[in-house]
């Protein structure tokens, strides 16, 4: 944990120097560490993928880094004003959702984000399983709002308009399917977790856990899985640089979280329904009750479905899953 800001200090100084050498001295004193400090910080970045030329007389000189999701990467792009500013990140977790948890329950402040490279034990709803290899990006947010437990839903369609709101910078146009799902081109490509502890009137704190298929291909993930399927990679044909994705993803975030605290739910809405794949589609949602067929007609006030029944009547449910079966005309 301790090392976080020096590691930070040293990447920031050779990125700040690409286009030349940084000797060993102004390494040192850019990141307030010795000299010999310096070329331990050099030998540990190196054995994560950084490429550092050495030269002797000139310094040190930046050649390439690797795609990884570590602070020094993401803090110095952030364009947030708390939010991100604090990241913890493993080269392999069972869950970042669990990690977040379990550090939101010592306290951990609201901002504070958990990346991990790979997840062993990925976890979707109800307990199902997420497949979480090398190439992706697994994250958890951890925030504490001052909302009553009811509106904590609102939170998943925050967190699926924000997601597809950085999503659509890459020049991917994504849908949303309720209440989790991210679709491109109709298949899977992101889910979102949302995991709350709350009081009868209060909330502890939420935990957003992103899956985001970025750059892996779809042969690391299990067949059930893989047919409703798919990756940023595949969709644009080429790799996404996964920084910009997470700090765009975490603007939007922000942006959003401050919107819908100072009353812009609503608005909120009506992002989340723009995007959103099901809108007067004949649906059938499984629920843990049975099935239930309709006309998906919206969401109401706490991000529940509301469902158009063969009667003619409308009913809210707050959870389940949804198959779309055609366009209604
Ligand atoms: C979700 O669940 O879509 C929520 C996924 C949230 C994952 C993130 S990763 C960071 C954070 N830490 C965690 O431990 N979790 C969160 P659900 O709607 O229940 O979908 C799960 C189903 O999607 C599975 O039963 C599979 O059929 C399918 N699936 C599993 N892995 C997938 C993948 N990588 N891409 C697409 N579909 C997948």
């Amino acid at each position: 944990m301790k090392k976080q800001p020096t590691e930070f200090a040293v990447i920031k100084a050779l990125n700040k120097n690409r286009d030349g050498y940084i000797s060993g001295e102004e390494l040192a004193a850019a990141s307030s560490i010795s000299r010999a400090a310096v070329w331990k910080h050099i030998n540990n970045l190196r054995e994560k993928g950084y490429d550092i030329e050495a030269v002797s007389r000139l310094g040190y000189r930046l050649v390439s880094s690797p795609d990884i999701l570590i602070p020094g990467e993401i803090i110095p792009i952030l364009k947030t004003k708390s939010l991100g500013k604090r990241i913890i990140h493993r080269e392999s977790v069972d869950s970042t959702n669990a990690l977040a948890k379990s550090l939101a329950e010592e306290g951990e402040r609201e901002g504070t984000v958990v990346i991990a490279e790979e997840q062993s034990r990925g976890k979707g709803r109800l307990g199902r399983n997420w497949s979480s290899p090398v190439g992706g990006i697994w994250l958890s947010v951890i925030l504490r709002p001052k909302i009553l437990p009811l509106e904590a839903s609102r939170f998943t369609l925050l967190a699926a308009v924000a997601v597809a709101k950085a999503i659509e910078r890459l020049g991917v146009m994504p849908e949303i399917k309720w209440p989790n799902d991210i679709l491109v081109n109709g298949k899977k490509v992101c889910g979102i977790l949302l995991e709350l502890s709350a009081q009868a009137d209060k909330i502890d704190y939420l935990v957003i856990g992103f899956g985001i298929n970025a750059n892996f291909g779809l042969g690391r993930i299990p067949k059930e899985a893989r047919d409703r399927a798919t990756t940023l990679s595949e969709a644009l044909g080429e790799k996404i640089d996964r920084r910009r994705l997470v700090a765009d993803l975490l603007f939007e975030l922000e942006s959003g979280y401050r919107h819908l605290t100072g009353g812009g739910w609503k608005d909120i809405l009506k992002d989340w329904k723009k995007r959103c794949a099901m809108l007067h589609k004949s649906i059938s949602l499984s629920t843990l009750h049975g099935v239930v067929e309709g006309e998906f007609v919206g969401v109401d006030d706490f991000g529940a479905i509301r469902i158009k029944l063969p009667d003619g009547g409308i009913k809210n449910f707050a959870a389940g899953d949804v198959t779309v079966k055609k366009r209604l005309t």
